[in-house]
């Protein structure tokens, strides 16, 4: 099973959804797909900026006492509260809002990119 995206705690949306392998096409883009990882530390999304492609995921791990979040800007995606040491997965869609901040602590910002798969 190496080199595909852990079913567990991939947030589509808001809402969990299990990882669809319904055809070899989109078996092969998950193949491909990489997992970013964002620590959260000290109030801060480190790195505060990546680049990423759709069918990759994003992990943020919250390496703080305090509870965070990250939340898009207009609320199109969220991974909910995330304790300490959780993770949560996010899969990266088309058109998904690329800035976002934690909803506890809202001076803490990050953003995305979205760029071709190289
Ligand atoms: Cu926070």
């Amino acid at each position: 099973m190496t080199g595909h995206i852990s079913r567990r705690n991939v947030l589509l949306g808001g809402g969990a959804i299990a990882v669809s392998l319904s055809n070899s096409r989109k078996v092969a883009a998950l193949n491909r797909a990489i997992v970013h990882d964002v620590e959260i530390n000290r109030f801060k999304f480190v790195p505060d900026h990546i680049q990423v492609s759709v069918g990759d995921a994003i992990r943020w791990t919250n390496n703080d006492l305090a509870p965070h979040t990250a939340t898009a800007d207009q609320f199109g995606w969220d991974t909910g509260e995330l304790a300490k040491d959780q993770s949560v997965e996010l899969i990266v869609t088309e058109g998904m809002e690329l800035s976002y901040f934690c909803a506890f602590h809202p001076h803490m910002t990050a953003s995305l990119e979205i760029v071709e798969r190289a």
